[in-house]
């Protein structure tokens, strides 16, 4: 039987595998240490990251979601996590808006990788067929420290075009900004009517002989 599985319809069996895909995605989260982008990843890292990026593509999407939100979850694991989201078209988890992680390290990072390795199955971007796909590929390879794929030309720490992808699903999960209509506000000014007595007018606009 797979640690992973995918979402299931039976709800109580689905809690109990939901469960187990979190405490087995986060604790492989948690273990992932390098918490700073710019990390040099040594080899057991890598190792791990591979098999973390492996396990994200078979885990559903709430535990995808519970990982992605965990306070446990380093940095460099939450990257790896949002990128299968977005590979999804999963716009947010809870209120957290999938894509702002990635969004916001464009135009902040340069790596310059200068001692890349050579691969002997080169992978372009054209291979994947998502850049948030390619983008998950890149971190579990090295990414963003070292690029052996070549898939970050620009060096920021994005693959391919991942950074406008996760821009563009950044701003789907943003809320429209509704324009509340006007408010009538009673007033506490005092009106004097034809016979003497005072009133205020109430927020509906009745006068309220009581309100001096
Ligand atoms: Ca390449
Ligand atoms: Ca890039």
């Amino acid at each position: 039987m797979p640690l992973l599985k995918r979402e299931h319809s039976a709800s109580h069996f689905f809690g109990v595998v939901a469960l187990k895909n979190i405490i087995i995605i986060s604790s492989i989260a948690v273990a992932l240490t390098a918490c700073s982008p710019t990390n040099e990843v040594g080899l057991a890292d890598a190792k791990r990251t591979a098999a973390f990026s492996a396990q994200l593509v078979g885990a559903s999407t709430a535990s995808l979601c519970a990982t992605y939100i965990s306070a446990a979850t380093s940095y460099r694991s939450k990257m790896m996590v949002e990128a299968e989201l977005g590979a999804r078209g999963v716009a947010h988890c809870s209120r957290n808006h999938v894509g702002a992680l990635s969004v916001a390290q464009l135009n902040r990072n340069t790596y310059s990788r200068s001692q890349n390795t050579q691969v002997t199955s080169d992978r372009d971007c054209g291979d994947f067929s998502s850049s948030a796909q390619a983008q998950r590929f890149f971190l579990a390879a090295g990414g963003p420290a070292n690029d052996p794929h070549n898939l970050d030309g620009d060096g920021d720490g994005l693959a391919c075009e991942w950074g406008a992808a996760a821009t563009r699903l950044y701003r789907k999960a943003l809320p429209v900004v509704r324009r509340a209509a006007p408010r009538q506000v009673s007033s506490s000014r005092c009106y004097v009517g034809p016979r003497g007595g005072t009133y205020t007018i109430t927020a509906s606009g009745n006068k309220n002989y009581s309100g001096c």
